[in-house]
């Protein structure tokens, strides 16, 4: 039984092969739940579009869409979508968000500007390595909040009319609201400060901290960049492997750190959220700053990750000590 047990395991592992196919990203909307959304993220920007331009960190393309001013003085994004889909308006950001959302009316009747009534309701989506369908605004929403959180980072939103209700779709959008990820990462978990001495060749790990916006499992097929280095001494695309670099609360890391003692430690960060522990070899760093450090040189350091979705993450960065 242990026997056709295995050859099962090797075959649904040789069927996904090196190129498994990653679970996409996982959505939450808030339709009409501003307070729910803001208690999901807990912090984010605004845009209220009050100095007349997008941004900083923004981008619009857009076929129809632009700032406008009402006769109040308020400024607002106004658009116009069609069905069957042609015009489209897609939002990017400059550094990786987990959530998007605003105050949008698609209903109402007035002049300023016309909005024309409910239209073809709004088709909402993200860019995923591929568009996906993430929700639809209501066309008869008159200054509603809808919005999103995404477990997976994202730079895209992309929207277009959702279908032949009233063929177009007049709307407003005031108040967008997102929210950037900020991943923190821990060099040598459990090690304060972070020697290394560059004499023994050894293994550097980094702890990429979990958080309430960052469950590290979506880190599966990543890639990560350290000081010129790739992680490869472990392939981290292969799913046994990568379950084995996270850390749960109240195990081992799983490569023996710390090495004895503190049977029950939490995660790399002391608290109840996994973490991710990924290690270069010392050897394969390569950044100018750090091959010219000296004894007693700090050099600070941050990891870049490759999401299986494309989109790169610059995590904050940590401090080396170098002491040989
Ligand atoms: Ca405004
Ligand atoms: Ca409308
Ligand atoms: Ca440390
Ligand atoms: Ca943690």
């Amino acid at each position: 039984m242990k026997k056709i047990l295995a050859i099962v395991l090797a075959v649904m592992l040789l069927a996904m092969g090196p190129g498994v196919a990653l679970a996409s990203s996982t959505t939450t909307v808030y339709d009409g739940n501003q307070a729910g959304w803001q208690a999901a993220v807990g912090s984010w920007a605004t845009e209220d579009f009050e100095d007349g331009v997008v941004g900083p960190g923004l981008n619009v393309v857009s076929t129809n869409g632009y700032i406008y001013t009402q006769a109040s003085g308020n400024d607002l994004w106004y658009d116009q979508l069609d069905y069957p889909v042609g015009p489209t308006t897609t939002w990017t950001f400059a550094n990786p968000i987990v959530a998007f959302g605003g105050t949008w009316d698609l209903g109402s009747t007035g002049n300023d500007p016309i909005i024309g009534g409910p239209g073809s309701h709004i088709q909402v989506r993200m860019m995923d390595g591929s568009w996906v369908d993430v929700g639809v605004i209501n066309n008869s929403y008159i200054d509603v909040f809808w919005g999103f959180v995404s477990d997976t980072p994202f730079t895209q939103v992309r929207l277009q009319a959702y279908n032949d209700d009233g063929w177009i779709e007049r709307y407003t959008l005031d108040d967008m609201v997102y929210t950037e990820i900020d991943v923190e990462i821990d060099i040598k978990p459990w090690s304060d400060p972070n020697s290394v001495n560059r004499k023994q060749h050894g293994v550097i790990p980094v702890g990429i901290l979990g958080s309430s916006l960052l469950d590290v499992t979506i880190l599966e097929g990543a890639t990560y960049n350290f000081l010129g280095a790739t992680a490869t001494a472990h392939d981290l695309g292969d799913p046994l492997t990568f379950a084995a670099h996270i850390v749960n609360p109240y195990l081992h890391d799983p490569d023996g750190v710390p090495a004895s003692g503190d049977e029950f430690m939490a995660t790399a960060n002391n608290d109840l959220i996994p973490d991710l522990v990924i290690h270069f070899n010392e050897d394969d760093l390569t950044d100018g700053v750090y091959l010219a450090a000296h004894r007693n040189d700090t050099v600070s350091a941050s990891l870049t990750i490759t999401l299986a979705n494309g989109v790169t993450i610059v995590t904050e960065a940590d401090i080396i000590r170098i002491v040989k």
